[in-house]
């Protein structure tokens, strides 16, 4: 089976591909970009992407969306993880977080796939808190600011194997790798 991997994010793509490489699947990121609408969940965003990937490719697509919610900021920047890094950036997130005390925040990823003739949307989240200072030259977006509950390192500090202990994506795609074995027989 050929599986494509919708994304702009070759991190994205490399993380992914560790979890499913067990997997008897030919797992490949997609000659054509991430169709992004604007929503209120990461699902619907995801979904959406996935719809109109697999209209043009016509072959078994997976996108993941992702985003940063920081408890004291109501779940800002959330949904528009995307556009708040590529504006304010990490340093923009750390003023305003600036002596505010309660430095709780959690990863989600939304992963939408259709793989014929089915599809499915799962979830993955990792909680931890944010630093107050950039840590680590690893991974990409927020992972300098990012320290997964029970590590002291941020994600950023961490290869990709040690992330995938904890993260988000890791976890919506090892449910997905469930779901591929127990539906596909791989
Ligand atoms: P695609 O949409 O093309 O897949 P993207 O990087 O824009 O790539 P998302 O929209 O899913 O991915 O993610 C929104 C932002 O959230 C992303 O730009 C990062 O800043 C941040 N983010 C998502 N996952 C992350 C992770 O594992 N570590 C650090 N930051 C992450």
């Amino acid at each position: 089976m050929r599986l494509y991997l919708v994304t702009s994010n070759e991190h994205k793509y490399q993380e992914a591909k560790k979890i499913l490489e067990d997997l008897d699947i030919l797992f490949l990121k997609a000659p054509i970009g991430k169709f992004e609408i604007q929503a209120d969940s990461l699902r619907t965003v995801a979904w959406s992407a996935a719809l109109h990937a697999y209209k043009i490719l016509r072959e078994a697509v997976v996108v993941d969306d992702s985003g940063l919610f920081i408890e004291a900021l109501k779940g800002f920047p959330g949904v528009y993880s995307n556009y708040v890094f590529r504006t304010l950036g990490i340093e923009g997130i750390l003023k305003l977080m600036r002596n505010v005390e309660d430095r709780r925040a959690c990863f989600k990823t939304a992963l939408a796939a259709i793989v014929p003739p089915l599809d499915v949307v799962l979830e993955g989240e990792v909680c931890g808190t944010i630093t107050s200072e950039p840590l680590g030259k690893g991974g990409f977006g927020f992972d300098p600011i990012f320290v997964p509950e029970g590590e002291r390192r941020t994600f950023a500090q961490m290869s990709v194997d040690e992330k995938n202990k904890y993260s988000h994506r890791a976890r919506a795609f090892r449910l997905f790798a469930r779901w591929l074995k127990e539906n596909f027989k791989l």
